[in-house]
């Protein structure tokens, strides 16, 4: 039977991995009037704009990849990033996804009038759409550290997802600021290249032994002849990280987070030296920071020519960087492994919902989301990893994938003509933010430490609940907590 429906034209900001599954998905419930803004002249996102030696992803790749396009090609258990770049771009062309994309167009501004989102990017005005997506990633706008001098450095400095592939790295001395996940992946890939390498670690970080072994010609073959096969590791790595892993950083499964944390304190014992080993001993609980997924940063910092520098820095010089019990480490590159601010969203660009209110008031407290994707006051407004969307060390995409379909049950209402405008109740929003706030206490990322999933008011900003959850709630919107126009 077919219905009636009203034709939408739809925006999706971002052309990452969330962004390119948005116009298939939306395409495949019949949505063709897709236009994709992407600020960058390529699409990909995070993958696009980390180059640095050893980009790897920490979730396996078979769980890696969207539900709908199997890969059988992973060169390794945890795929390096330039694979997954390209991975995004074949699913992409399979799906003929650029011709919906817009390049080196960023939106700027968001305004919501006469029931339509007016949108400008760069290019200048775009009019009006019924419905936006905003896909707009999660680690994207790098932080600088606001350290006294670091614009005087006189060697080359970068921020990590701003690699410079331009300087040659053979023989130098490589000051490296930071210790997450980004920082030890490329300390462990360029120890054995550079003269010399000094680690600025703020905080210690606990890190799982994840052996990330080659795989086979074979394995892979068998992946290819057999497609049950890769969808039945999907299912199962999605299982192993999202469903036990997540339950077990929220506290609902205390015999896996006790496996993670001797797994973690095992691979902290194979650091032969005593003083190293204290330096690199975090003084939070396992998990509290996301986890490090390594096997190889513990041999690499020590290594003859690695130092592990924990006194604070004081100030950078052109000739290096001054700690606080005064040396002067002399360095001819400076690696900014600082991270992201996670809480900016698609901003800065400004949105103006409904009368006149905008984001930026709305949210003046808090990142104020309605389970990750909606926002009071802001109809038609679609979130692909909005505030409390679940992130954590299991794959993303299927996140967005979820997030979507929820999306796209809201959407089906404003094209059935049920509906012309919808966003939460105040009420829900209220509600389900108190609901978080009461739960965080029970998770780890609350037992005292600083980390991305902490927002500048001190809040935890992830998703508080178990997996399973969150796909249950994602599996269709409360009506009833949504106001219907
Ligand atoms: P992270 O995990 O946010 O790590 C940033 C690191 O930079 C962390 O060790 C910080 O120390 C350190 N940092 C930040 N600012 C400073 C200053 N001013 N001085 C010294 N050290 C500083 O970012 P990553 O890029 O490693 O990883 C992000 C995610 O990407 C990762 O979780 C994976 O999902 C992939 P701190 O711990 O705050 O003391």
């Amino acid at each position: 039977m077919s219905i009636q429906r009203r034709a939408l034209r739809i925006a999706v900001i971002g052309a990452g991995a969330s962004g390119v599954m948005a116009v298939i998905k939306l395409r495949e419930a019949g949505y063709e009037d897709v236009t994709v803004f992407e600020k960058a002249a390529d699409l990909g996102g995070t993958w696009r704009d980390n180059r640095y030696p050893g980009l790897t992803c920490d979730v396996a790749s078979l769980a890696y990849r969207y539900s709908f396009a199997p890969n059988a090609e992973w060169s390794r258990t945890c795929a390096p990033g330039p694979e997954i770049h390209a991975y995004l771009k074949s699913v992409a062309e399979q799906f003929d996804v650029e011709r919906a994309v817009r390049y080196n167009s960023e939106v700027v501004h968001a305004a919501f009038e006469h029931g339509r989102w007016n949108l400008e990017t760069s290019q200048g005005p775009q009019g009006a759409f019924d419905v936006v997506v905003t896909a707009t990633g999660v680690l994207h706008h790098p932080v600088l550290p606001d350290i006294p001098g670091l614009e005087t450095f006189g060697g080359a400095a970068f921020h990590t997802s701003r690699w410079d592939h331009g300087v040659d790295l053979a023989g130098k001395r490589v000051g490296v600021i930071g210790a997450g996940s980004t920082a030890t992946q490329i300390v462990t890939a360029i120890t054995g290249q550079v003269g010399r390498l000094v680690l600025f670690q703020r905080t210690a970080q606990w890190i799982m032994p994840l052996p990330n072994a080659d795989v086979s010609d074979e394995q892979k073959a068998a992946y290819r002849a057999d497609p049950a096969l890769l969808d039945a590791e999907y299912e199962r790595l999605n299982y192993e990280q999202g469903t036990r892993f997540a339950n077990a950083i929220v506290g609902a499964n205390p015999a896996v987070y006790q496996v993670l944390k001797e797994a973690c304190e095992a691979n902290l014992a194979t650091v032969t030296d005593p003083d190293l080993r204290r330096r690199l001993t975090p003084n939070y609980k396992v998990g509290c920071k996301r986890l490090v997924m390594s096997d190889g940063f513990y041999q690499a910092v020590q290594q003859p020519n690695v130092e592990v520098v924990i006194d604070a820095i004081t100030a950078v010089e052109p000739a290096g960087v001054r700690t606080a019990d005064g040396r002067l480490h002399e360095l001819d590159v400076l690696v900014l492994a600082t991270g992201f601010n996670t809480h900016q969203f698609f901003r800065p660009m400004t949105v103006i919902g409904r009368d006149g209110v905008s984001l930026e008031a709305a949210w003046s407290e808090q990142n104020l989301g309605y389970k990750g994707v909606t926002s009071p006051g802001f109809p038609n407004w679609f979130m692909i990893g909005g505030p409390n969307s679940p992130i954590g060390n299991f794959s993303w995409l299927l996140t967005a994938e979820n997030q979507l379909g929820y999306a796209l049950h809201l959407i089906d209402l404003l094209a059935s003509g049920a509906a012309v405008e919808i966003a939460p109740t105040p009420d829900a929003t209220r509600t389900f933010n108190d609901e978080i706030t009461a739960k965080i206490p029970d998770t780890i990322w609350a037992s005292g430490c600083r980390s991305w999933y902490i927002d500048a008011q001190g809040r935890v900003a992830s998703w508080p609940w178990t997996y399973e959850k969150f796909l249950a709630d994602m599996s269709a919107p409360i009506l009833e907590h949504f106001e219907i126009h």
